[in-house]
């Protein structure tokens, strides 16, 4: 996969006190730099119907695991609503692991608007996918590739076509998407994760063996991306 490394002179505004901020929060301090930073969401706990107690688990196993292995990049984990479960339970077990906060946070937010609307800069966001990397279908897919317009349609598709379960691509986002001139954001990367939906294809029907041995590879495969971004 193309991941240039011109995509990481972005001005980000750090955020250094680690924890939860809120759209455009006046008490969180900023500051700016250039740090690479990769926005996720929590993948398969929503339409995917995946347990979040061991969904959070997995997140904060993964991220202790991948944080050493970034120097100085950053992960985000987001979600849209300050009631968020993950969230909460993402940042007290984060806590009790004692994961560096300069290095992991947590933010609410929408994923597309985060330097607009919540001053933070991403110059990656994850997408929690479907296999056949098709637009819509609700959740934070639909919202991705509605802000990044057709250059994100055109770009996936140069790459790949469909996913298994567990594997990410890496898109580089045309200068023309609205996400990359508003947002500051080079590239997506899509996941697909484990789905305990009936309703979707590939069911695992509360398989959580495993399900959960897919959510971590598809955290694995992530961060992965995003190292291979940053490097
Ligand atoms: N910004 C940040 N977080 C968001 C946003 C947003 N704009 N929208 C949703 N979330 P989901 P899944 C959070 O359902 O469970 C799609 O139809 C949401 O609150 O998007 O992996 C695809 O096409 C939750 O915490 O993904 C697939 O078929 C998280 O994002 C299927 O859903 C993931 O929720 C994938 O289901």
């Amino acid at each position: 996969p193309d991941n240039g490394s011109a995509s990481l002179g972005h001005a980000v505004n750090n955020v250094t006190d680690g924890e939860e901020l809120e759209m455009g929060s006046p008490g969180g301090t900023v500051s700016s730099c250039n740090v690479p930073t990769l926005a996720f969401p929590s993948i398969s706990t929503a339409d995917f119907q995946f347990n979040i107690e061991k969904a959070s688990d997995i997140i904060v196993e993964k991220v202790e695991e991948f944080v050493k292995k970034l120097g100085d990049a950053r992960l985000v984990l987001v979600d849209l609503s300050h009631k968020s479960k993950i969230l909460a339970l993402v940042r007290i077990k984060a806590t009790q692991k004692n994961i560096d906060s300069s290095k992991f946070h947590t933010f609410v937010g929408d994923i597309t608007r985060l330097s607009s609307e919540g001053g933070l800069r991403c110059n990656v966001i994850a997408n929690a996918a479907n296999w056949r990397l098709k637009p819509g279908g609700g959740g934070v897919n639909a919202s991705i590739f509605s802000a990044a317009g057709a250059a994100l349609e055109t770009a996936t598709k140069e790459r790949a076509v469909s996913l298994t379960p567990g594997k990410a691509v890496i898109v580089p986002l045309p200068s023309t998407s609205p996400l990359f001139s508003r947002e500051g954001v080079t590239h997506v990367i899509h996941v697909l994760g484990p789905n305990m939906n009936p309703q979707r294809p590939n069911c695992l029907n509360n398989d959580y063996i495993k399900g959960c041995e897919i959510l971590r590879e598809a955290y694995s495969s992530i961060f992965e991306s995003f190292a291979s971004i940053v490097r």
